[in-house]
């Protein structure tokens, strides 16, 4: 069913918090990777909000949904959702990236409540969450597994073992959302390793292939609704996005990947962030 109204501003104003927490949180630690973070902002807000049956009381259900970061240096927005929804302290999120910490750059399952998978490695989420998809499978459970990717991740040669064999098993508990900026750490996609037509590529592997503006949460929504109903085959949403997205001089810019954000930068993208998207 089509997000109602209220619950597309809901996420909307959701999004936009977060972005300014976000920018807020990076700047005050002087590291981190804004890029990336703003740009899966909705894919993970919608997940999380409207999607994925998880519950921070009860975080180890064996039923629960399973989420995964491919793009584990999106970390940052992904830990603002989680404590949000009350899986750990929000006092927590200043100690990001600090030794001791439980919020390490790249996330944690031996030490953050609520991740699934410690990611950082690129490429290493989709094998893994093909192996909790087919689990799934034999212990009769029904829950959907799903794996956000970066779309320079999609480079790891071992992300297409894993987009083979999901289409020999008919993986259909198994849905993958790239997030498809076009930008990867050091240039675009075009500059440092064309993917050509991502959809055909999955396509041609046997998957489901469903193209969507990754910033509308109600497209992203719908496509994962489409996607459960979708039986006999994994599916693929590939998601159009922005690098950066909401703060002017970091959209579509490598360079924003991850690099600290400056006083005026910060007086700058907090400016632009108080207005609606
Ligand atoms: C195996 C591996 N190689 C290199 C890196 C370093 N690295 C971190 S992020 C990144 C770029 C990722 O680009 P993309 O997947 O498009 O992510 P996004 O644009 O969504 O931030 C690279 C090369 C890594 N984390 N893992
Ligand atoms: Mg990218």
């Amino acid at each position: 069913m089509s997000l109602r109204n209220e619950n597309r501003k809901h996420l909307e104003g959701l999004c936009r918090k977060f972005r300014q927490d976000l920018i807020k949180l990076l700047h005050g630690i002087q590291t981190g990777h804004p890029g990336g973070s703003l740009s899966s902002a909705e894919i993970m807000t919608t997940l999380y909000y409207e999607k994925l049956n998880v519950n921070a009381k009860n975080a180890k259900d064996e039923n629960r949904d399973r989420f995964i970061l491919g793009k584990g240096h999106a970390a940052p927005m992904l830990y603002l959702i989680l404590a949000d929804l009350g899986f750990f302290p929000k006092e927590d999120l200043v100690t990001l990236r600090q030794l001791d910490s439980h919020l390490q750059g790249h996330p944690s399952a031996k030490t953050t409540n609520g991740i699934e998978l410690s990611t950082g490695p690129l490429g290493l989420g989709l094998p893994a969450g093909l192996g909790i998809a087919l689990a799934a499978k034999l212990d009769k459970k029904d829950y959907t597994t799903y794996v956000l990717m970066g779309d320079g991740e999609l480079q790891e040669g071992i992300v297409w073992e894993a987009v083979m064999s999901a289409s020999k098993f008919k993986a259909d508990n198994l849905i993958v959302i790239i997030d498809n900026n076009g930008v990867q750490l050091d240039g675009t996609l075009e500059e440092i390793m064309p993917m050509g037509d991502i959809g055909a590529k999955w396509a041609a592997f046997g998957w489901n292939v469903l193209h969507i503006d990754g910033h509308d949460v109600g497209a992203i929504s719908d496509a994962v609704d489409t996607a459960k109903t979708l039986k006999g085959k994994p599916t693929v949403i590939v998601a159009r996005t922005v690098k950066g997205k909401g703060v002017s001089f970091m959209e579509g810019k490598s360079a924003w990947h991850g690099k600290p954000i400056g006083k005026d930068e910060y007086v700058t993208a907090m400016s632009e962030l108080e207005v609606a998207l």
